[in-house]
């Protein structure tokens, strides 16, 4: 039988930035998003057609990472609510059929984790949680003692922090503040598996795993020299890590009726296919990146040029080489598609195309095959954050990259660009629902600055407008959930050039063809497509032209509906 998961359109929320709701008597809120703002929006996600929220971390945390340090996996932070208010979000999803699954990230701890505290005792029980090391020796008599190893991490720190307490470093990909958990200590697993079961049990539907490809150090030697993450080869996808996988779900995840999509870094197509693959018993579909980075250096870092035909290549080597994919154009740490892929902010000019541009990604993303994940905003057309200097950016991954690239005396402006280009701050600006105070995101000053257009880009406006974003999204959500093709027909490319893609799905006779123009400029139709020549007219288009008349006019996204 189909799992209920291929059904359905997801939604994640990042929960600081999506809704705050006010205090008791209509207080001023706290200028964070939490759970009962969540609650207030579920109306709103119910109609847009959303079927399962993924929710980013709602644990207590110090929030050095935004919740992704996790303090008490047991607990809902103060800061967004209550257990019993997670209790009624679960269940005021469920009235409207939505399912929840939870973020975990288990690669990791906070610092400030019981365990953590714990294990800096070297004769704690706990000691074996972490990974603990001595300096090594240093190379010549009465030199500096080294770190462990020449590892570097993912958030361009140092991987290894001394801890006076234990005389030793404790080994952690990400901040400081987020140790690494042990996975070859069994302990470790089976706290882990408490963890899954209690929010199982709390009616959660799954979970979304933070990096878990990663999770299990085999080794701790020196790694390669190389510019990204060096050491990767010693804890990407080894076979403790699949392992680790294979026993959660034989242990936990298959005795509930759930799912999980991992975040997997620097996966490529072979290693995905041993981590999802449906006999291997692992994950039920993942996060990959490839797609997203068509047109950067080093993973998101630095841009470069876009070709629609990359990306085209990129996507059918991933719709076609896995049997399920997680489909998804942003997420908290991307930046805005349409910033990214499309015109961007045009400043609400007459003829502007930021929002065909939005639509025309959105009818890409709804025509791909798998499990569509939409974030907060995108359906809206958000765009990237409009600060002005970094000091009105939070994210600390930005500001360590602004700390290297002065070491490495890249010129400011150079360094403001890519920052501007990489800030995972881009996606975690709060969501714009009207045009009233803060966005009407909070009645107080919120955590993260607001993006200025919000007057023009907001929830409230679009509502009502059949010609909105928003009604794009809904119209074409309705159209894929009702469509068997859409959601699980193969996918075919037919053709790609700088800025043209065009891709057909297809199911027993049934054929959707997209067109989609990813350039300002008009540009013409290499070929009539079989499915373009039978049918007159396009099911759907952002530009509503009834004949295309041999070309796509900027940001124009056509599909075609045929069957033999
Ligand atoms: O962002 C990336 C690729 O463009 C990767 O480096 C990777 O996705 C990311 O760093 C890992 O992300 C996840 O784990 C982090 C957390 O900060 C992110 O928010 C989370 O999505 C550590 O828990």
């Amino acid at each position: 039988m189909k799992p209920w998961w291929k059904d359905r359109v997801a939604y994640q929320i990042y929960p600081r930035s999506f809704r705050d709701s006010e205090g008791p008597g209509g207080a001023p809120g706290d200028g964070i998003g939490d759970i009962q703002g969540i609650i207030s929006r579920l109306d709103e996600l119910k109609s847009l057609g959303i079927g399962i929220i993924w929710l980013s971390p709602v644990y207590k945390s110090p929030g050095a990472d935004n919740g992704y340090d996790i303090s008490d996996y047991y607990a809902v932070d103060p800061i967004f609510g209550t257990m019993a208010d997670m209790e009624r979000l679960f269940a005021e999803a469920a009235k409207r059929d939505i399912r929840i699954i939870m973020d975990m990230v288990i690669n990791h701890t906070s610092d400030e984790h019981e365990w953590f505290q714990k294990s800096r005792d070297p004769s704690s029980p706990y000691r074996e949680y972490y990974i603990w090391r001595p300096p090594k020796p240093a190379k010549k008599p009465g030199g500096k003692p080294r770190l462990p190893n020449n590892w570097t991490g993912f958030f361009m720190e140092d991987v290894w922090e001394y801890d006076e307490k234990s005389g030793e470093y404790y080994l952690h990909l990400f901040h400081k503040k987020q140790p690494d958990l042990n996975y070859q200590n069994p302990k470790v697993l089976e706290e882990i598996k408490k963890i899954f079961r209690f929010w199982l049990d709390k009616g959660a539907a799954g979970f979304r795993c933070d990096v878990i490809n990663i999770i299990y150090k085999a080794s701790l030697e020196d790694g390669k020299k190389s510019l990204a993450v060096r050491g990767i080869e010693h804890y990407q996808s080894q076979e403790g890590n699949h392992a680790v996988l294979r026993e959660l779900r034989r242990d936990v995840l298959d005795k509930y009726d759930c799912f999980t999509v991992g975040e997997t870094v620097m996966v490529d197509l072979p290693e995905a296919k041993l981590l999802c693959g449906e006999s291997r018993g692992e994950l039920d579909m993942l996060f990959y990146f490839e797609h997203l980075e068509i047109d950067r250096r080093i993973a998101r870092f630095i841009p470069k040029k876009f070709k629609a035909s990359k990306l085209l290549e990129v996507l059918t080597k991933w719709q076609q080489g896995l049997e399920w994919n997680a489909v998804y154009l942003e997420n908290h740490d991307q930046p805005r598609v349409v910033s990214h892929f499309g015109a961007g902010d045009d400043g609400g000019k007459a003829g502007g195309y930021w929002a065909r541009s939005a639509k025309m990604l959105a009818l890409m993303e709804l025509t791909l095959r798998g499990t569509v994940f939409i974030y907060q905003g995108q359906e809206i057309g958000m765009t990237n954050f409009d600060f002005k200097s970094l000091d009105q950016v939070k994210d600390v991954e930005s500001h360590n990259l602004d700390r290297l690239m002065k070491k490495l005396h890249i010129p400011g402006p150079l360094r403001w660009k890519w920052i501007k280009a990489s800030s995972r701050d881009n996606a975690r600006t709060p969501v714009q629902w009207s045009s009233g105070a803060n966005a009407g995101f909070s009645n107080s000053r919120p955590w993260l600055g607001v993006n200025s257009n919000y007057r023009r880009i907001n929830y409230e406006s679009q509502k009502n407008d059949p010609a909105s974003v928003l009604n794009f999204y809904k119209k074409l959500i309705a159209l894929r959930l009702e469509n068997e093709c859409l959601k699980s027909g193969a996918f075919v490319p037919l053709y790609a050039d700088t800025r043209l893609m065009i891709y057909s799905r297809e199911l027993e006779g049934e054929t959707w063809t997209a067109l989609l123009n990813f350039s300002g400029r008009t540009v013409k139709l290499p070929f009539a497509t079989a499915g373009v020549r039978s049918a007159r007219e396009p099911a759907v288009s952002n530009t509503c032209r009834a004949d295309l008349e041999g070309k796509l006019l900027p940001w124009e996204g056509a599909l075609f509906h045929q069957t033999s």
